[in-house]
C-alpha cells in the first residue's frame, strides 16, 4: 500500500520533470528613436528560444498603428532551446510619431502548442526646421548730413536644413537700397556669412529694415527674418564764440582802454574767414577790428588792442561773423565790455584869509587846501578877489595847498573864492566863509573883521539857531564944516554880516550916520539880505584896545525890514538901540582910529 503511494508520487514527480515548456522572447531595439519626416526608422529584432523545447517555425509580425509593416516581418525556420537570432529592418516615409509593436508566434511540435511574445519601440518624427537669422549692425549710428551710413549684415543658417538661395532686401522708408541688397547662393546649417555696405546722402534720420528670404529645398518652403538699424542724422553746428575782456575797466579821461579779444570755434565745422567788428556807440573802432583766416573746431585765438581818447563812459560791443563753408551759412556772436571814464573832482577843504582888517594897497596873503582822490593828478589854481581881479594860485602838490597874494586898491568887504582844476579837467570851487576887510588908513576910520557866536534867539526866523556868524565892516569918515560953519561928517564904507546856518547874508548899500564916542562906534544904514529887499541896520562896536574899551572887542548888529519894521536879526535882543554892545567877538578884531 505505502509502496504504491510512493510510486504514484514518483510518477507524479517524473511526470512533472518531464513536462515540456515552450517559450519565445522577441525584443525590438532601440526602444526609442527620433527620425526626420520621410527618413526611415531602423530596428533590430532579436528572437530567443527561452523554453526547453524546440520551436519551429516562428513568425515575426510588425505593426504600426494596426498596419502590418512587411519590411520588418519575418518567418524563421526555428530555434532550439537557448538559441537566439537577430535581424534588422528599416521602415521609411514617416510623417508622424508612432509606437511600433512586434509579435513573435512560435510552434512547439513537442507540446503541439503555440507560444507568443510582444515588444514595442517608439519612433518620434521631428520636423525639419529651416531658419535664417539676419542682423544689421550697428543698431544705432549717428552721421552728418550727406555722410554715408555703413552697415554690416550677417546671415546665419540657424536651422537644420540647407537654405539655398537666400535673398537679402534692405529698405529705407519703403524704398529699396540696392547697395545693401544681396543674393546669396546658400548656407548649410550653422553656416554664417557677412557683408558690408554704405548708403550715403542722408538728410534726415531713419530706421533701416532688412529682410532675409531663404528657400529650404528640403521642406520646399521659404523662411525669413527681419532686422532694423537706426541712423540719426545730426546737423552740422557751426558756432563762433567771441569774448572781450575785461568785462569792466576804469580809465582816466583820454587814457586808452585795453581789451583782449578771444575767438573760439565752439562748433563742429571749420569756420573761414572770421570777421571781428568792434563798435563804440555805433562807431566802428578800426584798431580793434580784425579779419581772421579761420579756425578749426575747438580752435581758439586771441589778440589785444587799445582804444583811447574817450571822455565819457561807454559800452563797447564786439561781434564776430564767421563763414562755414560746409553749411554755406554765417554764424555770429556778440560780447560787450564796459569802460568807465573816471576822474575825481578836486575838493577845496578850506580857505584861510586874514582875520584882521588890512590896509588898502597892502599885500594880503591867503591860502587854501584841497584834496583829489586820484593819486598823481596835477593841479592848477585860480583866486578870484571879488573886486574883479583874478590871480593864478601857487600850488604845492605835496601838501595839497594853494597860496596867493593880492593888493586891493579899494577899501571894502571882499569874499574871495578859489578854483582848483586837475589835469583831467575836473574842477572844484569854493568861496571863503570869512571876509577880507580892506580899510583906508588915511583919516579916521572904523573897521572890523571876525565872527561872533550867534546866540539863541538872535535870528527871528529860527530862534534855536546858534553858531558862528561872520562880520566885516569898514567905515571912513571925515569931519568937515558946511558953508554955515556947522560940523558935518562924510561917510564911506561897507558893512557885511553873514549867519551861514540861517542862510542870512546882509550887505550894506548906504550909510545914514555914524557916531564915534570913545572906544565905541555906532552907525546906521540900509542894505540887502541875499541881494534883495531893503533892510535897515544898526551896528555898534567897541574897540577893546582903546581907553575904556575893556580889553575885549565887542559887536552887535540889529537888522529889520525897513518898511514893515519886522526884526530879522539882533544878537543883543531886547536891548535898547543905544545900549553898549555886550557880545565879545570870537575871532578877528575891531579897530577904531580917530583922525
Ligand atoms: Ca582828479
Ligand atoms: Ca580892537
Amino acid at each position: 500500500m505505502v509502496a504504491s503511494i510512493i510510486l504514484v508520487l514518483l510518477l507524479v514527480l517524473v511526470g512533472t520533470a518531464a513536462a515540456a515548456t515552450p517559450s519565445v522572447l522577441v525584443t525590438k531595439e532601440p526602444a526609442t528613436q527620433t527620425v526626420r519626416p520621410g527618413e526611415p526608422a531602423s530596428f533590430t529584432f532579436t528572437l530567443t528560444n527561452t523554453g526547453d523545447v524546440d520551436l519551429t517555425p516562428i513568425a515575426v509580425l510588425d505593426y504600426i498603428k494596426g498596419v502590418k509593416v512587411p519590411e520588418c516581418c519575418k518567418n524563421l525556420t526555428g530555434l532550439t532551446p537557448g538559441e537566439s537570432t537577430s535581424y534588422t529592418c528599416s521602415h521609411g516615409g514617416e510623417t508622424e510619431s508612432y509606437i511600433n509593436i512586434v509579435s513573435a508566434f512560435a510552434w512547439s511540435p513537442t507540446t503541439g502548442t503555440y507560444t507568443a511574445w510582444n515588444d514595442s519601440a517608439k519612433v518620434t518624427v521631428v520636423p525639419w526646421n529651416p531658419s535664417i537669422l539676419v542682423t544689421k549692425k550697428p543698431v544705432t549710428q549717428t552721421v552728418r548730413p550727406g555722410e554715408p551710413a555703413s552697415f554690416t549684415f550677417t546671415l546665419t543658417n540657424t536651422g537644420d536644413v540647407d537654405l539655398s538661395p537666400i535673398a537679402v532686401l534692405d529698405y529705407i522708408k519703403g524704398v529699396k537700397v540696392p547697395e545693401c541688397c544681396k543674393n546669396l547662393t546658400g548656407l548649410t546649417p550653422g553656416e554664417s556669412t557677412s557683408y558690408t555696405c554704405s548708403h550715403g546722402g542722408e538728410t534726415e534720420s531713419y530706421t533701416n529694415i532688412v529682410s532675409a528670404f531663404a528657400w529650404s529645398p528640403t521642406t520646399g518652403t521659404y523662411t525669413m527674418w527681419n532686422d532694423s538699424a537706426k541712423v540719426t542724422v545730426e546737423p552740422w553746428n557751426p558756432s563762433i564764440l567771441v569774448t572781450k575782456k575785461p568785462a569792466t575797466q576804469t580809465v582816466r579821461p583820454g587814457d586808452p582802454a585795453s581789451f583782449t579779444f578771444t575767438l573760439t570755434n565752439n562748433g563742429d565745422v571749420e569756420l573761414t574767414p572770421i570777421m571781428v567788428l568792434d563798435y563804440i556807440n555805433g562807431v566802428k573802432i578800426p584798431e580793434c577790428c580784425r579779419n581772421l583766416t579761420g579756425l578749426t573746431p575747438g580752435g581758439s585765438t586771441s589778440y589785444t588792442c587799445s582804444h583811447g581818447g574817450e571822455t565819457k563812459n561807454y559800452t563797447n560791443i564786439v561781434s564776430a561773423h564767421a563763414w562755414s563753408p560746409v553749411t554755406g551759412t554765417y554764424t555770429m556772436w556778440n560780447d560787450s565790455a564796459e569802460v568807465t571814464v573816471a576822474n575825481a573832482i578836486p575838493v577845496i577843504t578850506s580857505i584861510t584869509v586874514p582875520m584882521t582888517p588890512q590896509a588898502v594897497k597892502s599885500t594880503v596873503s591867503v591860502s587854501g587846501t584841497f584834496t583829489d582822490s586820484d593819486a598823481g593828478d596835477t593841479h592848477t589854481a585860480l583866486w578870484t578877489w571879488e573886486d574883479g581881479g583874478t590871480k593864478t594860485g601857487v600850488v604845492n602838490e605835496a601838501t595839497k595847498t594853494v597860496t596867493g597874494t593880492y593888493a586891493y586898491t579899494q577899501a571894502g568887504i571882499y569874499t574871495i573864492s578859489l578854483k582848483v582844476s586837475d589835469n583831467y579837467g575836473g574842477t572844484g570851487e569854493l568861496a571863503a566863509d570869512r571876509y577880507i576887510v580892506i580899510y583906508d588908513p588915511k583919516g579916521g576910520y572904523v573897521t572890523g573883521n571876525g565872527y561872533i557866536n550867534s546866540p539863541a534867539g538872535a535870528f527871528k526866523g529860527d530862534p534855536t539857531l546858534t553858531g558862528p556868524a561872520t562880520f566885516g565892516f569898514t567905515s571912513k569918515y571925515q569931519m568937515n564944516t558946511n558953508k554955515k560953519g556947522a560940523p558935518t561928517t562924510s561917510l564911506q564904507g561897507t558893512t557885511a554880516f553873514q549867519f551861514q546856518l540861517a542862510g542870512l547874508s546882509f550887505r550894506s548899500t548906504q550909510y545914514d550916520w555914524m557916531v564915534v564916542a570913545g572906544p565905541k562906534v555906532m552907525y546906521k544904514g540900509t542894505g540887502t539880505i541875499n541881494k534883495k529887499g531893503q533892510y535897515a541896520f544898526l551896528l555898534s562896536a567897541v574897540d577893546g584896545q582903546l581907553l575904556g574899551g575893556g580889553g575885549t572887542d565887542k559887536f552887535r548888529i540889529k537888522i529889520w525890514d525897513k518898511f514893515t519894521g519886522l526884526l530879522v536879526y539882533d544878537n543883543q535882543l531886547g536891548a535898547k538901540d543905544d545900549a553898549d554892545p555886550t557880545t565879545a567877538i570870537a575871532g578877528g578884531s575891531i579897530i577904531i582910529t580917530k583922525p
